[in-house]
């Protein structure tokens, strides 16, 4: 266990969520505390009277020489590694580590970690529900679902279970981090605004393994070739996922079923049909949740339960309304990447009419593009992507007669409702994060949501 106690460890990023916890686990474990943002305090008022009583300092409007005086330095996932602080905390020889390492070197709780470009949210869901029914009060839900890692890992025995969702940027800072159990979705490029190379991203989503051993598993996804060379070289027995082939370790589908194959079982699991989540994708995240379970020691029927009566989260692939006439409405806000919004436009058989774009990431959509000329009948733009979209839309051969570029949620609806045909799926799933316009993906759902009830009439 990391020694903390009277030693002087810096937080860098002072968010309501990791920065608070961080910074109140810190004292309680006897830390003298310095909490850092590039923020003022008049933006932070509400994390800081959180803190009140703690007796914690701060180094406010940047980060500098109060954060460098120190022993440690624990960063939150928001903040990037490359500015210059941290250049200067190396050159010092001061220890970086994300919160996810804090968390790990005072639990004794076993991780089940999470990680992928999309997927792990739901995944992460759905362990954790099919747990909780196998193993009452020894399980809890953390990390980038939205509940820091810190918060619910301190102080846990080893009967405990904790399933983690993990992101490239908290996984960038880990030293000894280490899943009994890791599962690995899928991989296709994104926060290219933070790592700048799909290298670097790729490097850092594989550094859930690098801990992990021989005695540990590691699930992967073998129809992602990324990952399975990200996997190369991992230490944990490896069982594999695949919707495409029967597997020798791990889960496959065959017969409109998800079946198990390891040493102790072989059978089915699930029949697709009691499966609640829509789209191929989904179908594979059921698999490694239900492999995860099984080797978390978890009966077939909490698994099987546990699926059954899941409630998948809102603005993911979430159907609001449905008119007489077949059309259909589908917030799937939670979209803020191209490869998610590929994998929404495969969930749905009927014609779609897509609402897309969002903030500038960088991202390539020419995969998305080819997928749109496949499968959209009318596309409607949005967002600082708007225009980049639309110039790889034309060069995959969509027909510019059925692009609208518009100013907003409202116009974007309204120019659908225009266009729609009995049957069409509406769909929302911009490929692009929320943040130009909104200051979050649930935000820019809602809105949607609210501007399709108002043209419905209800
Ligand atoms: N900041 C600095 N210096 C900088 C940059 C930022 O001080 O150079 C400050 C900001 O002003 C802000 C704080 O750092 O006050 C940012 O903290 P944070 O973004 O880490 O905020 P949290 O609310 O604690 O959220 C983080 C994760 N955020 C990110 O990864 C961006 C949450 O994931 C996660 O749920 C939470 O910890 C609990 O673990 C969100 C996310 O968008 C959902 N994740 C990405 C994704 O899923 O795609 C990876």
């Amino acid at each position: 266990m990391l020694e903390i106690k009277d030693k002087k460890v810096a937080v860098i990023g002072l968010s309501k969520r990791t920065g608070v916890a961080t910074a109140r686990m810190l004292v309680q474990h006897g830390a003298r505390v310095v909490v850092s943002d590039v923020k003022g305090s008049g933006e932070l008022k509400e994390e800081m009277a959180m803190l009140e009583g703690t007796g914690v300092e701060y180094e406010l409007e940047g980060h500098g020489e109060k954060s460098l005086k120190s022993d440690l330095i624990v960063v939150s996932p928001g903040v990037p590694l490359d500015i210059p602080f941290f250049r200067e905390a190396a050159k010092r020889g001061i220890p970086v580590i994300s919160e996810i390492e804090l968390a790990f070197q005072f639990t004794e709780a076993k991780i089940i970690a999470i990680t992928g470009t999309n997927g792990k949210t739901t995944t992460t869901g759905l362990l954790g529900d099919i747990l909780k029914k196998a193993k009452p009060g020894r399980v809890r839900v953390a990390g980038n679902i939205g509940i820091p890692l810190i918060q619910e890992a301190v102080g846990l025995g080893s009967d405990y279970w904790l399933v983690t969702e993990v992101s490239s940027f908290q996984l960038e800072t880990i030293r000894e981090f280490r899943p009994v159990i890791s599962l690995y979705l899928n991989f296709s490029p994104d926060h290219l605004d933070r790592h700048k190379t799909v290298k670097n991203y790729w490097e850092a989503k594989r550094r859930l393994f690098i801990n992990q051993q021989a005695e540990d598993a590691a699930i992967i996804n073998i129809d992602d070739p990324e990952v399975v060379r990200a996997a190369e070289g991992c230490k944990a027995e490896i069982f594999a996922v695949s919707l495409e082939r029967e597997v020798k370790k791990g889960v496959f589908f065959s017969d409109n079923a998800l079946f198990i194959r390891t040493d102790d079982y072989q059978g089915p699991v699930i029949n697709l049909a009691e499966i609640p989540l829509k789209g191929r994708h989904n179908q594979q995240n059921v698999a490694f949740a239900i492999l995860a379970a099984h080797l978390a020691g978890a009966d077939k029927s909490s698994i099987r339960e546990g699926i059954r009566n899941f409630v998948p989260d809102r603005h993911r692939l979430e159907e609001i309304f449905r008119d007489e006439d077949g059309t259909f409405f589908v917030d799937d806000s939670k979209a803020t990447n191209p490869d998610a919004a590929i994998k929404a436009l495969y969930s749905f058989t009927k014609p779609v009419v897509l609402i897309a774009g969002g903030q500038d990431r960088k991202a390539d959509f020419s995969a998305l593009a080819r997928v749109i000329k496949e499968r959209v009948r009318i596309l409607i733009l949005l967002g600082e992507t708007r225009y980049k979209i639309r110039e790889e839309v034309l060069k995959a051969g969509f027909n510019n007669i059925n692009i609208h570029v518009v100013d907003n949620m409202r116009e974007a609806v309204e120019t659908a409702f225009k266009n729609k045909q009995p049957g069409d799926c509406l769909l929302l799933s911009p490929g692009c994060p929320s943040w130009d316009m909104y200051s979050s993906y649930k935000e820019r759902g809602n809105d949607f949501k609210k501007e399709v009830a108002l043209l419905r009439g209800n």
